[in-house]
């Protein structure tokens, strides 16, 4: 138990289909605390920095090409184990194998086009703030 912070972004096709105000309102019902929102455009140099951990995947390059395809949401989250809590919210990665409930599995279809991403660890949730928020967060 500890008081996490994590980073979300409501990928280029979450922000095309207007679903920003519902993921956000989602985090904050479930008492997670915004600390950072930007609604922001994010370079192939970001983009590939953000997804490093996949760069020998053959998907790697699509992914890059996804998420700089329009702008993105980025939130800073804080909460009890914040990490887990919106990981469990976001649902499994390919949304077909996503519980209805939740965001993935309420709202998309395609693994490509899966609306959300989530930092999976404490590691990669600094990482991704210093990427999304390099002067910190309130
Ligand atoms: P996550 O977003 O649930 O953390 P990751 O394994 O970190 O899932 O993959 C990052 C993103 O890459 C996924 O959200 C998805 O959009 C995309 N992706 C993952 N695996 C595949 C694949 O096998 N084919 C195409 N895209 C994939
Ligand atoms: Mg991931």
């Amino acid at each position: 138990m500890a008081i996490e912070r994590t980073l979300v972004l409501v990928k280029p096709d979450g922000v095309r289909r207007g679903l920003s105000g519902e993921i956000v309102a989602r985090f904050e019902a479930r008492g997670l605390k915004l600390r950072g929102a930007r609604l922001t455009k994010i370079s192939k140099a970001q983009a590939q920095k953000h997804y490093a951990e996949h760069k020998a995947r053959p998907f790697f390059g699509e992914l890059v090409e996804f998420i700089t395809s329009g702008p993105v949401l980025a939130l800073a989250l804080e909460g009890e184990s914040a990490i887990l809590a919106v990981r469990t919210m976001m649902g499994a990665t390919n949304p077909v194998n996503a519980a209805p409930g939740t965001i993935r599995g309420d709202f998309a279809l395609l693994m490509g086009e899966n609306i959300i991403h989530g930092s999976d660890s404490k590691e990669s949730a600094k990482h991704e703030l210093a990427i999304f928020f390099p002067d910190g967060l309130i």
